[in-house]
């Protein structure tokens, strides 16, 4: 641990956290919140002593902390001033998010020890990032060699009520399974809410549950204690420094205020609400350190305050121009991907690459064959790039996609996951955050499902970061029908879904040379790609090509040209574009047929280009129809070349319906090549 010291405790300074952080729960329980100034009030009184505890001790520049709304006073700690504290409640500029998110939801980049995670809402989706980081620390140190990153942490922090959550375990699964240096800071106040904690799991004690599970120390205390507090955060931070293995610290604390301002805590008893205001922490540090010239301290802290609060109301209101900005890479982010290195020039900048396929060869490969050889050449120019998901090591991924690449790049950089979608995705996160580029593999689309909410928080972390904040992630997925038959489960589509997912880029490939460059194009860029590849494709003749070469890119939103044709444009995408192709067979010369190749962004220009010269439009999709992407084009169409149309722009999509398993069910409700040449027929004749 060569830039490691365990810290001294200050007492002092310990004391002069907790009570700031009091005097400023309290000047908004006060006067702030009943004055509307501040909107949502969550109140840390009670806790606050053990999170200045656990921030004095995350005092490595490398260690990494999830937080979530309760944990202002470990924010304080690590650094954020009351002066940004007041202006992220007040929502002015100058405070975390610019206003765009509730006052207690933060990140921060390094500044007195740990990087903070951006906060997510979602209670439980804090934990699988901070594993996530754990292991970049693990990767960084160890396969890497930067000594400044051993002996780092991640901590994770959340309420007892938030060890119910799926995010919690995910977590704890991930955590174990890879054995990073993890700690889950747990801080049960017995209420989520209203609900106590015996609702949560059995009995109530989470430690109890958890103790005999691999891989996880224990540690238990009261986090209202000053004299035990300290001494068992110590400990468990020292543990998880050391083994470099996870740790669950449950602290003992209290909540002496509603879940929020407006919560009054009728569901507690008298006896309850006495009984916490007995073992408020700040009563507790002011015995334990009666020596402390406590009212002075309490002036200095309440002069700081006044002054930071007419700093923060000084502070302008943020441009209402600027709201939605932020949502893909404009401005360079502090914090995440590769960028922030390559801008200190730790890191080479990525290669711009060439936009011209120059093949070396002939010979044909197939898609996945495409998609296999980018990953190999980018990850040996790139050692930042991990690749990892169920079966993607040793197996190679059950569609071959990674075949051999574990043997020839190692098991710490190429790696099999436990079955855990939400925990894959939400560790690809943590680890962007800690500056890796994660190429996390999702076996089928329909199997992202439980990863919905870390992909969810992923996408908007930048605009809800004003920018400051991203992890850009390219994650893999074989989507739709296989060349035989489909089924309900392994033939999911659904990029309508994911083009209404905020934040990120979405690639849908139809061969093997696209495919190439969309995939280089996303690991040398700054923001989350989706990355589809269709099933029906990955070895099909009809999509292989030669392999356009070690430097080809093919920029987002460029749709191409697959026919030319006067009489009706046809926009598609993925598989259906050779359905298309066949179909206009019948019509030589009439059909100027669009693949889109991303579906965010998407090629407008090319086709709104293509619709005034045609004055027709057809989108073919194999995608479900209600709220499909098609019905996004025909209104851009609608709404930018009306008075260019001919006739009226027609869709022909998938069914409202799974696609069945039966072939002769399938037929019926995929667009066929007959349905499609009947729809561009009827269109042509219009
Ligand atoms: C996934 C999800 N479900 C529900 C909520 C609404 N919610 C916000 S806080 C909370 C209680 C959390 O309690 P706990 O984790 O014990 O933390 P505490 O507030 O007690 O510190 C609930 C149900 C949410 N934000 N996210």
């Amino acid at each position: 641990m060569a830039t490691y010291t365990l810290p001294e405790i200050d007492w002092q300074e310990i004391a002069r956290l907790v009570l700031r952080s009091r005097a400023l729960d309290e000047l908004e329980e006060g006067t702030l919140t009943p004055q509307k100034k501040v909107k949502y009030q969550f109140s840390a009184k009670g806790h606050e002593l053990a999170q200045v505890l656990l921030g004095w001790h995350l005092n490595h520049p490398h260690d990494g902390a999830t937080v979530y709304y309760r944990s202002r006073p470990l924010m304080m700690t690590l650094g954020l001033s009351l002066r940004e504290a007041l202006a992220s409640s007040l929502a002015r500029s100058g405070s975390i998010t610019e206003g765009r998110d509730v006052g207690v939801m933060f990140a921060l980049p390094p500044r007195r020890g740990a990087t903070v995670l951006p906060a997510s809402g979602d209670v439980g989706a804090q934990y699988s990032p901070a594993a996530g980081w754990a292991q970049a620390i693990r990767y960084r140190s160890q396969t890497l060699g930067e000594a400044d990153w051993q002996g780092a942490l991640a901590v994770a922090c959340g309420g007892e009520g938030s060890a119910a959550a799926n995010g919690f375990w995910a977590a704890l699964n991930i955590a174990t399974t890879r054995n990073v240096p993890l700690l889950f800071f747990i801080e049960d106040n017995r209420f989520a809410i209203s609900v106590r904690s015996q609702r949560q799991y059995p009995g109530g004690d989470l430690t109890a549950n958890l103790a005999s599970y691999g891989n996880l120390k224990i540690f238990t205390g009261d986090g209202t204690d000053p004299a035990q507090a300290a001494e068992v955060i110590r400990a468990a931070v020292t543990y998880v420094r050391k083994a470099q293995s996870p740790a669950l610290l449950r602290l003992q604390v209290v909540r002496l205020m509603g879940h929020t301002f407006i919560d009054n805590q009728a569901y507690k008893t008298a006896a309850e609400r006495e009984a916490e205001a007995r073992r408020d922490p700040l009563r507790q540090l002011q015995d334990f350190l009666p020596h402390l010239d406590w009212p002075a301290l309490q002036r200095e802290v309440t002069t700081e305050l006044q002054e930071a609060l007419s700093e923060a109301e000084a502070q302008p209101e943020p441009d209402p121009k600027q709201a939605a900005r932020h949502l893909f890479y404009e401005v360079p982010q502090q914090v995440g991907g590769l960028l922030p290195e390559i801008r200190q020039g730790v890191l080479l900048p990525m290669p711009a690459g060439s936009q011209e396929p120059r093949p070396a060869s002939p010979q044909r490969v197939g898609l996945v064959e495409a998609v296999r050889r980018v990953l190999t050449e980018e990850m040996s120019l790139n050692p930042r790039i991990l690749v990892f998901g169920e079966d993607v090591g040793r197996k190679g991924g059950v569609h071959g996609a990674t075949a051999h690449l574990q043997k020839r790049f190692g098991e710490a950089r190429v790696f099999d996951t436990s079955l855990n979608e939400d925990g894959i995705m939400g560790s690809a996160t943590g680890m962007a955050l800690a500056g890796l580029l994660p190429v996390p593999e999702i076996q089928f689309r329909k199997y992202a499902d439980p990863a919905t909410e870390q992909i969810n928080d992923n996408g908007t972390m930048r605009w809800r970061m004003a920018g400051k904040f991203a992890a850009p992630v390219v994650l893999r997925m074989p989507v739709g029908f296989a060349r035989t038959t489909g089924d309900p489960w392994h033939s999911v589509t659904a990029e309508a879904v994911y083009a209404h997912t905020l934040g990120w880029k979405l690639a849908f490939p139809s061969n093997a040379e696209d495919a190439a460059g969309l995939m280089r194009a996303a690991l040398r860029g700054n923001d989350p790609v989706i990355f589809f590849e269709h099933r029906a494709l990955l070895d099909a003749a009809e999509a292989r090509c030669p392999y356009p070469g070690p430097d080809y890119l093919l920029p987002f939103g460029r749709a191409t040209y697959r026919l030319r044709g006067a009489g009706l444009t046809v926009v598609t995408w993925g598989a259906m574009v050779y359905r298309c192709l066949q179909a206009a067979e019948a019509w030589p010369g009439e059909i100027d047929l669009l693949d889109l190749r991303t579906i965010v962004p998407w090629d407008q220009e090319r086709v709104m280009d293509s619709v005034r010269r045609t004055g027709k439009l057809l989108v073919v999709h194999e995608d479900t129809r209600t709220g499909g992407f098609a019905a996004e084009i025909m209104a851009a169409v609608t709404e930018e070349a009306f008075e260019y149309l001919d006739g009226p722009p027609r869709r022909l999509t998938t069914a409202d319906c799974m696609i069945p398993y039966n072939a002769a069910l399938m037929d019926a409700v995929v667009p066929t090549v007959d349905a499609i040449r009947r729809a561009m027929g009827d269109l042509l004749a219009y």
